[in-house]
């Protein structure tokens, strides 16, 4: 109930949720896993890959034991075979963990991105693999930095991605934005510019950034945007102990070509906003969609990949001109 106070929001009617959802949750996974969510896929020599993010602890309480990442494949991008051991975990003296996962396919090497909470901030790292057992870090930025994600190609030359610093001091708490950054090597990163502000999506009043990696379209890179609204009047929703006051949306938005921090054309309204049963009720923190994989087959289908109320991984389809269509002019 507490999670559907402020204005009602409603996913496009382009978009269909996946029957088989959550298409991941902790019961498929052969080791220790509670939460189950915020993937990043790619297709990668034939199969679908998953690298999904997993909290675990006891079921309903919400003290956990710690984070890791787990690996699965799938033929078909709905039904998952998770492998026996996690794949990747960051844990020192200075680092508690690493979570939510992006993957991108550039040139046909795999490189995925996460957030690092550490004891001085939290950082946004880009890691390459070739076989999703090793992992060479190339790069952790400076914090407060989180929610990369790669283009799947170079523009101009340089690697793209885009990103959500998070400017407590000047802003103010959460008032976040999505930004874009380039570079020649993925370790060195500049040419910073805004994408777009908080104050531009009308269904968000506190933050929003990225979600999945963008997908090339011929009008323009395709990409989904989390997005906030925060109630101050919303209590606990969820197993989480303290009140939940966010709701987390999806967005989409279509960014220029060549110039990839420009916005060409954006939704007005939620691409996905939470409304099935496993987005709104018995998570640990319901009334959160963040998309984390998408991916464009070639027959125009999308299939968007999403975090459902922190807890399970989703899937929503759409066809890539319906999605299109969506962005108009800002
Ligand atoms: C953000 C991140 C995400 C999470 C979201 C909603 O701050 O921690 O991983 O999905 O909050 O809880």
């Amino acid at each position: 109930m507490n999670g559907s106070t402020g204005p009602a929001l409603k996913s496009a009617p382009v978009i269909k949720r996946h029957p088989a959802n959550p298409v991941l949750s902790h019961k498929n996974v052969p080791y220790h896993a509670t939460l189950t969510f915020n993937a990043g896929v790619c297709k990668y020599q034939g199969k679908y890959v998953m690298v999904f993010r997993n909290d675990y602890g006891r079921w309903d309480d919400p003290k956990f034991d710690g984070t890791n990442l787990g690996l699965a494949f799938s033929n078909d991008g709905v039904s998952w075979e998770v492998q026996p051991k996690v794949c990747f975990e960051l844990k020192d003296a200075e680092i508690t963990r690493a979570y939510d996962p992006r993957l991108t396919v550039i040139d046909g090497v795999v490189y995925m991105c996460f957030a690092v909470d550490t004891h001085h901030g939290i950082r946004g790292g880009i890691a390459r693999t070739e076989d999703f057992e090793k992992f060479e870090i190339l790069s952790i930025s400076a914090p407060e930095n989180r929610n990369m994600v790669l283009f799947p190609e170079k523009v101009g030359g340089r690697y793209c991605r885009l990103e959500r610093p998070m400017p407590v001091y000047s802003r103010g708490r959460d008032r976040f934005d999505m930004w874009f950054a380039d570079s020649p090597d993925l370790r060195y990163w500049g040419n910073n510019n805004l994408v777009l502000g908080v104050e531009h999506v009308p269904y968000a009043n506190d933050k929003i950034g990225p979600a999945a990696p963008p997908v090339k379209t011929q009008k323009g890179w395709l990409t989904t945007i989390h997005a906030v609204d925060r109630d101050n009047n919303r209590g606990r929703n969820g197993w989480e102990s303290q009140p939940w006051q966010k709701r987390y949306s999806a967005g989409i938005c279509l960014l220029d070509l060549e110039q990839p921090w420009k916005v060409i054309g954006m939704s007005r309204e939620p691409l996905i906003a939470p409304e099935a049963s496993y987005e709104i009720e018995g998570g640990f923190r319901n009334y959160v969609i963040f998309p984390g994989g998408m991916i464009l087959e070639d027959n125009g289908e999308v299939k968007i990949y999403y975090g459902a109320a922190d807890t399970y991984e989703c899937l929503v389809t759409a066809h890539v001109d319906d999605l299109l269509e969506l962005c108009k002019p800002l």
